[in-house]
């Protein structure tokens, strides 16, 4: 299809070439689509002029975000489709690609009359910002040279980012995965922590969700670290030292056609002054916040705008402190507590060219689509999260009471394969199929796929035997948790350590008869993760239906296909825990028809409360009470431990038929 535009929307160098250029592309376009004439908008504050077609674009550089939320309200304040269509038409060509994908996807997943459209995934957008540079010049070649048809996939190696000289190399899988950054790009995108209307910022417990979305993706970092024979991840909390873990990309900014800039072994932070992005930032200004951060922590309240002391509540201060540590412009007191996480990731992300003076753009750190494939990324979080820690820490350990439920009792767990041995569970590899054609210009039209190789396991259903000597029938929330069993010294955790590496995998409300219950679940069901093919779908290939609406928030979703760490060849012992705990203590009253809430727990469900009363990460949010020193001393009834083990098979699944 190609847009029927208004003459006065051409840039000037096309006007006299007008009708030359709109039948360029008609013959090939099956539908022409009339964009409404309207008067055009003002961007001169968030135009070219403000930030060229080729620069990169960032949301947690300052002036970025100060575009993208002025960009937003154009669009958000358009009156109806037709006018929002004409104004992102006009928009288009006059202002950075970047910029305007994000800010128009904002405002599609904001809008009340827009919720239900679909954006093109971005990763067939941006492409460049996934998939390994070099396959673009291959997927050019196919579509150049090769008839549609019979072209074949561009086979993405492997591990093609670095070599087992390096020991990090052994996390590629992760961290590249091409689900896991569209997670992370897409979580952002729905929570984004600056906008002009504060109502888009202000969610439900989002300060709360910031902190425990990335609280478990280190948490699942580590249990793949310990999968590949490396210890835990070490925190980034001296700002001063040297970063041993170097990391180079090897991708490129199509948009810019500049490669992305890499780190060497052992760099480290600077000063930043850099005038094109307005970003004047001392190293001794994020550990000032820090000391603020974790003095608020220490004194239980934080200090206004308005001088006044604010107590941090048991169950609220934790979502303060999310805000105010990223910081969302929910912060209690910007001046004073600042902007550590979002600059933490600015200056790592120009730790390569501080003062600008080689002209080069940030590193991956610096966007939260590519952010994830850095091992900085998860020693800066992981310190982030230490820091989130020391509020958990001082609260009141949950009581015996509070985590049982009266006549509900676990008697008996088993994770059962669709194919194996009962507590086993089988990982192998997989290769699936995404679609470039959208994100490269200028090459002849038609499909070009590439495949990448990713981790997957075989489906299993949990079966639990629950028994209700209530003498009624009760409701239970069951949540499920994946932890390794032994510490990387192949010792036995403490819980006051263990509880950190809890892996949420599954959350689901149960109907309890009285005596005896099997609760079955299978894996697919997992409210953490979207289906596989949700992540990598053709959107031509989109099935219409309800469940399809707000596919954009949908979006947001642990990928299945990462549901589960990969283990070992030999087996890697785990601990798979499962609690009953009271749903109507735990019950949010809402209606969720016709939402999308089925990768709830690190998502939310979209302008609906965060359907979970409890802390998020409950029961292992705070640390143990006295004489629960182990998590089998932690248990009470209604709660249940089981041995399972993960192993690693090193076969590849041949690739899913084309989605
Ligand atoms: Cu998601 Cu640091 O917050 O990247």
């Amino acid at each position: 299809a190609v847009f029927d535009v208004p003459s006065r929307f051409l840039d000037d160098r096309y006007q006299s070439i007008g009708a030359e250029i709109q039948n360029r592309f008609s013959d090939d376009a099956g539908e022409r689509i009339p964009v409404r004439d309207i008067q055009p908008p003002n961007l001169d504050n968030v135009g070219l002029k403000q930030l060229g077609k080729q620069e990169n674009f960032s949301v947690f550089i300052p002036k970025h975000r100060k575009l993208a939320s002025a960009l937003s309200d154009i669009f958000l304040k358009a009156r109806d489709i037709d006018h929002l269509q004409s104004l992102a038409v006009y928009a288009r060509d006059r202002v950075n690609p970047q910029l305007f994908n994000y800010a128009l996807s904002v405002a599609l997943l904001h809008r009340p009359d827009t919720k239900d459209l679909d954006l093109p995934l971005f990763i067939e957008s941006f492409p460049g910002k996934f998939l390994d540079s070099r396959s673009f010049v291959q997927a050019r070649e196919e579509a150049t040279v090769v008839p549609q048809g019979s072209r074949r996939p561009i086979v993405i190696p492997r591990d093609y980012t670095a070599s087992d000289l390096e020991p990090e190399h052994r996390l590629w899988y992760f961290r590249e995965d091409l689900g896991i950054n569209l997670h992370h790009w897409h979580w952002h995108l729905v929570y984004p922590f600056e906008a002009s209307d504060i109502n888009i910022v202000r969610k439900d417990r989002r300060g709360e969700l910031f902190y425990y979305m990335h609280q478990q993706i280190i948490a699942r970092y580590n249990f793949e670290r310990f999968s590949n024979n490396l210890p835990r991840v070490v925190p980034f909390n001296n700002l001063r030292t040297t970063i041993p873990e170097g990391y180079f990309p090897k991708l490129d900014s199509l948009v810019a056609s500049r490669a992305w800039p890499a780190r060497i072994s052992d760099a480290s932070l600077r000063d930043l002054n850099r005038q094109a992005d307005q970003i004047n930032l001392q190293i001794s200004t994020l550990e000032r916040w820090r000391e603020r951060f974790l003095e608020a922590i220490a004194q239980g309240s934080v200090v206004n705008q308005n001088n006044q002391r604010m107590a941090l509540d048991e169950n609220t201060g934790i979502d303060v402190l999310g805000n105010m540590m990223e910081a969302s412009i929910l912060t209690p007191n910007p001046n004073f507590y600042g902007d550590l996480h979002n600059m933490g990731h600015v200056a790592i992300s120009y730790q390569h060219d501080p003062d600008h003076r080689h002209l080069e753009s940030f590193g991956v750190m610096g966007d939260s689509a590519t952010a994830m494939r850095d091992p900085i990324f998860y020693r800066w979080h992981a310190h982030i999260d230490d820091l989130f820690q020391q509020f958990k820490e001082r609260l009141t350990p949950y009581t015996q009471e509070q985590l049982s439920y009266p006549g509900i009792s676990i008697t008996g767990i088993q994770l059962q394969p669709d194919n194996g041995r009962t507590n086993l569970i089988s990982t192998f590899w997989q290769q699936s199929d995404i679609n470039l054609a959208k994100g490269m210009d200028f090459v002849p039209r038609g499909d070009v796929f590439a495949r990448f190789t990713h981790l997957q396991h075989l489906p299993y259903t949990i079966n639990i035997q629950a028994n209700n000597d209530s003498g009624a029938p009760r409701l239970g929330m069951v949540r499920v948790f994946i932890a390794p069993k032994f510490d990387e010294r192949g010792q036995p955790f403490s819980f006051r350590d263990h509880r950190r590496f809890m892996v949420e995998i599954d959350k689901f409300v149960a109907n309890l008869r009285p005596g005896q219950n099997t609760l079955k679940r299978r894996s697919v069901q997992s409210t953490v993760t979207i289906p596989y093919e949700r992540t990598f779908r053709n959107l031509d290939a989109r099935p219409t239906g309800n469940q399809e609406q707000a596919f954009n928030f949908c979006g947001c979703g642990w990928p299945h296909h990462m549901l589960i760490p990969k283990g070992t060849p030999q087996g890697l012992q785990s601990v798979l825990f499962v609690m009953i705990s009271n749903y109507e203590q735990d019950r949010v009253q809402q209606d969720l028809a016709g939402t999308c809430n089925d990768a709830a727990s690190y998502c939310g469900v979209r302008d609906r409360l965060y359907p979970d009363r409890r802390a998020m990460g409950f029961p292992f949010d705070r640390i143990n009470r006295q004489g629960a020193e182990t998590l089998q001393s932690f248990l009470t009834p209604n709660m249940g431990i089981v041995d399972v083990s993960i192993m690693f098979n090193d076969r590849v699944a041949g690739p899913t038929p084309r989605n």
